[in-house]
């Protein structure tokens, strides 16, 4: 009977070992790790910004805190409107300007005089904090709320008691309109050498945040809950890390290198995701002039690859017209978009697949990652940082996008990956793409490919844990044509999508197939809008429109000072040249005739890191001799971070022939500056 017993306890020893040895063992997170907030906030990746204020009336990008509150007057404003659109649109949550660089408030801040209370909106009775939080909870989208440190309004900016009232400020708002899960600083300022300066006191603001609402994710140039990829154009880095070493920065001035926002830093000590802001027009803020210059769904795809497919989340500026509703032109973009990402990603091809792997830890299989469930997931031995997994498909497919997640609660392990595929006539293996970081969301495209296998090869930090792939063939858009005009007035318009038939009007109507049809470039010297449309399958399909607006061509002009060879580049016509010039001398340009200008534009070199002029002024002549100051000490807002044309209005009409652009201060210190063209507006 001992024995007996002996033995069966013996047995059951040896069945608890073994089963004990088949049965999943938890994998260890490895380094920085989101929390349960960053972890459920990364998953929401794409909801809409609104820019809507003062600027929205007055046409300008930084409003200077001076305007008259009472421009601040929609006409027919609807905060249900935005909420419907930002829902069927795919978006999760919409973050508004609740007080943007001029210091005025969409609400009725005790702590301001610069408010809707002061406006004409309403009678001054609105708030549009209420309305728009309303509206969220109503749509059941997020609410969020960006408010800006910089304040040109307040009289206490540049002194120590500003801390405290735009703290005040912050626990207005954020004890207010319910939960709001994202507080949005932004860290640009525009005050220049000689203005004012402000110290923040950033931990006083985050306590704000946090007392009043636990779960927000705070978004600056270093987080702490998500950080700015560094630039306004909608890419993210191709090496993008959640992780970055972000003690002894600040947003703004004392913020890290564009360079590492931009990609993270592989072993930061804290967990701060990357977002991509980026406008879905030229401008943050609405103006009557972007109507036909909203974005392409070619170009928002190109942003969605950029940003969601590259380990971010995507937050879409759609700025409200004039009325206080969304123009009809972004509703429908923002419809076409969905539409193209549906159809991008339509059918998994993993879903009949076979998957097999060169090494599973027990518990975490391969067909983890074929499951819609993110929290199942596959993950090799521990000590395996280079496994590699095949996928069978069976029989041949064709395809060209492939989609990765890591399972982010563990880290994000994954800094390289090669995807191969099987060439059947070859017999062997041939490389289809590589690339770093996964992260949250990776989406690769490349060309379309036939073929029954492929392989993914990682190298990891520490054992990749995977939740997803697809595998999917994605339909070509058409692209829409690019028009350009060279110096003479000479027109050229292609399209990257091979033999569409282009048709182009000339006179501000929409092209239709009924237009002029594209067969040979044509001359346009003159003032005008050049509009354009590709078209395939006998017109079935059709892109988006293009629209140019071109001023007089300047054929005739000449520089007058500076000197030298290269100079002529600032009036060529071509956006992708430019020079610099040292001093900040001035630049003239003798246009060879009268004209009547209402303005001119400006386009800068397109990048952060350039020289480009902050700080000018603009002088018109008749005989540049004597000169008429028609701008003084002006600004371009917003060059820093969004390097893109300007365009400036005069105050009034002038009549001249030569024009003087002198710098007085650049974005950075530099011995030179940077111009890539100069026009003239007359129309
Ligand atoms: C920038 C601001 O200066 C722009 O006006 C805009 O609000 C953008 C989102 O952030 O830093």
């Amino acid at each position: 009977m001992k024995s007996a017993l002996k033995s069966f306890l013996f047995c059951l020893l040896i069945i608890v070992l073994l089963s004990s040895c088949n049965k999943e063992k938890p994998i260890a997170p490895y380094g920085a790790l989101p929390s349960d907030h960053q972890y459920e906030w990364q998953q929401l990746e794409y909801y809409m910004f609104v820019h809507f204020g003062p600027n929205t009336f007055t046409d300008v990008e930084w409003g200077d805190g001076k305007e008259d509150p009472k421009v601040f007057n929609p006409t027919d404003l609807d905060c249900r409107q935005w909420a419907s659109t930002a829902k069927a649109a795919g978006m999760k949550g919409i973050i508004i300007t609740a007080k943007h660089h001029d210091g005025f408030c969409l609400w009725p801040s005790k702590f301001s005089t610069h408010t809707v209370r002061e406006s004409l909106w309403k009678g001054g009775k609105g708030d549009l904090l209420k309305e728009l939080s309303d509206a969220c909870k109503e749509y059941g989208l997020k609410f969020g709320v960006y408010l800006s440190p910089w304040d040109q309004n307040h009289p206490a900016y540049g002194t120590p008691e500003y801390n405290q009232i735009f703290a005040n400020t912050l626990n207005e708002v954020l004890s207010g309109y319910g939960e709001v899960f994202e507080q949005w600083f932004d860290g640009a300022n525009g005050e220049g050498h000689n203005g004012k300066k402000q110290v923040y006191d950033w931990d006083l603001f985050h306590e704000t945040v946090y007392r009043n609402q636990p779960q927000a994710i705070i978004f600056s140039d270093v987080g702490p809950g998500c950080r700015w990829m560094g630039n306004e154009r909608g890419i993210a880095g191709e090496t993008n890390w959640a992780t970055m070493n972000i003690e002894g920065f600040e947003p703004g001035r004392n913020a890290p290198p564009i360079k590492i926002l931009n990609s993270g830093e592989q072993g930061g000590k804290a967990w701060v995701p990357a977002e991509t802001d980026v406008s879905i027009r030229p401008g943050w803020f609405y103006s009557p002039s972007t109507d036909d210059k909203v974005k392409t769904v070619e170009e928002l795809m190109d942003i969605y690859y950029t940003s969601v497919g590259r380990n971010s989340n995507l937050l879409l500026n759609v700025p409200p017209d004039r009325r206080g509703r969304i123009h009809p032109v972004d509703s429908l973009r923002l419809m076409e978009f969905r539409r193209a990402i549906e159809e991008e990603f339509k059918e998994n091809l993993i879903k009949g697949a076979k998957l097999s792997s060169s090494d599973t830890r027990t518990g975490y299989t391969v067909s983890n990652m074929q499951d819609d469930d993110y929290e199942t997931y596959w993950s090799s031995d521990e000590n395996n940082l280079s496994p590699s997994i095949e996928v069978d498909f069976k029989e041949e497919k064709t395809f060209n996008r492939l989609l990765l997640q890591e399972y982010l609660p563990l880290g994000q392990r994954v800094s390289s990956f090669s995807v191969s595929y099987w060439d059947k006539n070859k017999n062997d293996w041939q490389l289809l793409t590589e690339a770093t970081t996964i992260g949250y969301k990776r989406i690769l495209r490349f060309p379309l490919v036939t073929t029954n296998k492929i392989k993914i090869e990682f190298k990891a930090l520490a054992a990749p844990v995977i939740s997803s792939i697809g595998v999917y063939k994605a339909k070509e858009q058409l692209s829409a044509p690019s028009v350009e005009r060279d110096k003479s007035g000479l027109v050229t318009i292609k399209c990257k999508t091979p033999d569409p038939v282009i048709y182009y009007s000339t006179d501000g109507t929409e092209p239709t197939i009924n237009s002029l049809r594209y067969e040979k470039t044509f001359i346009q010297k003159g003032a005008g809008t050049i509009k354009a449309i590709a078209v395939i399958d006998k017109g079935n399909t059709k892109s988006n429109i293009v629209t140019m607006d071109y001023d007089i061509a300047p054929e005739k002009w000449k520089i007058v000072s500076p000197s030298g060879e290269e100079v002529g580049r600032v009036i060529d016509s071509n956006a992708h040249t430019y020079i610099y010039i040292a001093d900040k001398k001035p630049l003239i340009i003798d246009l060879n005739e009268n004209l009547i200008l209402k303005g001119f534009t400006y386009v800068p070199l397109g990048r952060m890191d350039a020289p480009n002029i902050y700080r000018y002024n603009f002088y018109v002549s008749d005989d540049g001799i004597e000169w008429l100051k028609v701008k003084d000490n002006a600004t371009f807002n917003n060059i820093k971070n969004n390097p893109v044309i300007q365009s400036i209005a005069f105050d009034k009409e002038v009549r001249a022939r030569y024009i003087k652009l002198t710098p007085i201060e650049l974005v950075k210190e530099s011995d030179k500056y940077a111009i890539s063209e100069i026009e003239v507006i007359t129309r």
